[in-house]
């Protein structure tokens, strides 16, 4: 039996804006698989190295491309992560870099308990717009797209629109 078709979505901006979030209930409205590769880096333990600077666990970028080849291959993955040239090209249909105003993400991440330079970073990180520009050195430009993500209203949008865009998706290839 030849399973139908399905794609393959990015998620990424930086940390804070809101790709969980989004992630999980577009997995719910399209049926789509939500993976968060922190989360499965953890589970694999898919480090190589510790970064003391940061104090975090550096990602075997490598194994996690190993690891989840096979299945976006197949496709119908939804993946979120706060970067984006690690994957090859070939997985993703489309890449949303979502965008949150500084004085919002600020509120947010502190409120993740967040401090000091990893705060500081971060919004810097958004400032700077790196991710956007990360996402468009990586993918063709007529994939990637910004979304705003500020308010729970924006959220709503931003799953009808990717909501309405994999159902054509699916009938154009299918
Ligand atoms: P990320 O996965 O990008 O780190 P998240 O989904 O964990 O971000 O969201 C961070 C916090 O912001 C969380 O408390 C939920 C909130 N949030 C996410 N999207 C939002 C939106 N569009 N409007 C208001 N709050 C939002």
């Amino acid at each position: 039996m030849k399973m139908r078709k399905r794609p393959n979505v990015l998620l990424t901006g930086t940390p804070g804006v809101g790709k969980t979030t989004l992630g999980k209930e577009l997995a719910q409205r399209t049926g789509l698989t939500y993976v968060n590769i922190g989360d499965l880096a953890q589970e694999g333990q898919l480090y190589d190295g510790y970064d003391e600077e940061y104090q975090c666990p550096i990602l075997d970028e490598d194994r996690v491309v190993d690891e989840l080849d096979e299945q976006m291959v197949e496709g119908g993955a939804i993946i979120d992560y706060h970067g984006c040239d690690l994957f090859p090209e070939r997985w993703f249909h489309i890449v949303f870099v979502l965008r949150t105003d500084n004085t919002q993400l600020y509120t947010r991440l502190e409120s993740r308990g967040y401090t000091g330079k990893k705060l500081q970073d971060n919004v810097q990180c958004e400032i700077f717009q790196t991710i956007y520009e990360e996402a468009m050195e990586a993918y063709s430009d007529e994939i990637v797209h910004q979304l705003t993500s500020n308010t729970p209203e924006d959220l709503e949008r931003n799953l009808e629109q990717i909501v309405q865009w994999t159902e054509q998706w699916m009938k154009d290839h299918n």
